[in-house]
């Protein structure tokens, strides 16, 4: 009786912090041993010397999220699961998100339902609090921690959405009395408004004119006036989705001042800019319209210096799927929309890992183990899921990235996603995952998708452990 499920042979592995040559052993779907010439195993693979990563944890996504008819988001868990497994990632942390008037309860549960039996990865909710109530705050946020759902987001803009700041210390002050992480979207509501108005009245409307209404500076107020909400609660916090100079500043002075924020990037602030939205009034750049809008070229230089000297923690995708043909996405109705009502988000679960690995690492702007933190062992730290995901040590989940290092062009036609396109179309890549392993079973061999709907668990989660904490 062979003593493993499976051997991974002449490993190149990496973790947050080293690289070293190894066989990795897998039992039950757990790593067991890490080691030289380790004896054989039920079934084996050669990794041959290749790259060997945890897969990754892509903490920030949107699937399957209610939207107002006719806008629908087009990946669901049985597809975004099956794409982001395609695109080495393992573990997905989507949103459950309250409308207003909903309970947060009420919410958790329907979401559960839209997860049923489909995932084909491991999955966690965090929570939208759109409508702190009373009984939000003193009863179902607190009950819902102990229960495992461990981090929330909250908006500063977006009607729907959006607290006030009497509101969000509420939600922060429940946060620090639990331990729970709260994600921020930082961008001005009423300057947001303001300028759409004005954009509007004078005819301004194409797609381009999204990232007008969105400038950099009311990303820079909004993160500002998040800091120092935390700084006034004391507690730490996770600004999602930074786009750019002006709040990657604010975010520096911060930590300058001893600060515990946190800061969250995604490729969209790395591979695109504002010229993405339309160079005319063209209504293709409908396609890359997200918030924050991408910024300039050289704000890119800026996201990657974040990237490579740990300003940022997490970097996520911030998948939010809607096709571009067809009444429920990017036309609304079926008919070209003032920028105002196309459905803000971008496809990118399936190509986060391999665009950072192939243009970050390969391309020498940050190390394989710096690659590793950002996008598996960090986000497993923040949001309470680690060491059991985002780590390639003994006990760990066997989710696990196998490399292929090859040129090609990417095209939307390789992608498992239920969208008809993608923002990186034509781009020229040097690798993609030649293998995923979830809990040990392999679900992509690099070109086939081999997993199963109903495989991924739902992962009740404990509290952060980014920060020390006192142990008794
Ligand atoms: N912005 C968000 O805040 N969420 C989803 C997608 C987007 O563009
Ligand atoms: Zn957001
Ligand atoms: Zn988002």
């Amino acid at each position: 009786m062979p003593a493993f499920d499976l051997l991974i042979r002449n490993a190149r592995a990496v973790t947050a912090s080293d690289i070293f040559y190894c066989d990795i052993a897998v039992k039950d779907g757990q790593i067991v041993q890490l080691g030289r010439d380790l004896p054989s195993a039920a079934m084996e693979i050669d990794a041959a010397g290749r790259y060997v990563t945890p897969g990754g944890v892509d903490a920030h996504c949107h699937l399957d999220q209610p939207e107002a008819p006719p806008i629908k988001m087009a990946d669901d868990f049985f597809t975004g699961t099956l794409s982001a497994a395609c695109g080495g990632s393992t573990t997905v942390i989507p949103f459950a998100a309250q409308q207003k008037g909903q309970s947060l309860r009420a919410a958790v549960e329907d979401y559960h339902r839209r997860a049923g039996n489909q995932a084909h990865i491991d999955y966690a909710f965090h929570l939208i609090v759109s409508d702190p109530t009373p009984t939000v705050l003193g009863e179902e946020l607190p009950a819902l921690i102990r229960e495992g759902y461990t981090s929330f987001k909250i908006y500063m803009t977006y009607d729907s959405l959006k607290l006030n700041d009497g509101q969000i210390l509420d939600v922060l002050s429940v946060a620090r009395e639990h331990g729970a992480m709260v994600m921020i979207h930082a961008e001005n509501a009423d300057c947001i408004e303001w300028l759409t108005q004005r954009l509007e009245a004078s005819g301004k409307t194409a797609p381009r004119y999204h990232a007008h209404a969105r400038p950099m500076l009311v990303e820079r107020e909004a993160t500002h006036r998040a800091i120092a909400l935390g700084e006034l609660v004391d507690v730490p916090i996770l600004i999602v989705h930074v786009s750019g100079s002006d709040a990657v500043e604010q975010i520096r002075w911060a930590r300058a001042h001893g600060l515990n924020v946190f800061a969250e990037t995604c490729p969209q602030y790395l591979f695109l800019s504002a010229e993405d939205l339309g160079l005319d009034d063209s209504y293709g750049g409908a396609r890359c319209v997200c918030s924050p809008p991408p910024r300039s070229k050289a704000n890119q230089q800026v996201i990657w210096q974040g990237l490579a000297d740990g300003l940022f923690t997490v970097f996520s995708s911030d998948h939010a799927p809607f096709r571009f043909e067809g009444e429920d996405g990017k036309k609304p109705g079926n008919k070209e929309q003032p920028f105002r009502h196309i459905p803000n988000g971008i496809p990118g679960l399936e190509t986060r890992m391999a665009l950072l690995w192939s243009e970050g690492v390969m391309a020498g702007l940050i190390t394989p183990q710096k690659f590793v933190e950002l996008t598996a062992t960090n986000p497993a730290k923040t949001y309470g899921l680690h060491p059991r995901k985002g780590s390639l040590s003994i006990g760990a989940d066997a989710d696990l990235v196998i490399w292929d290092e090859r040129e090609f062009v990417l095209t939307n036609s390789m992608l498992h996603h239920n969208v008809d396109y993608t923002p990186y179309e034509g781009m020229r890549l040097s690798a993609w995952p030649g293998l995923t392993l979830s809990r040990g079973e392999v679900v992509w061999d690099g070109m086939t998708f081999t997993g199963k709907p109903g495989a991924g668990q739902f992962l009740k989660r404990g509290l952060p452990t980014l920060l020390p904490r006192r142990c008794k």
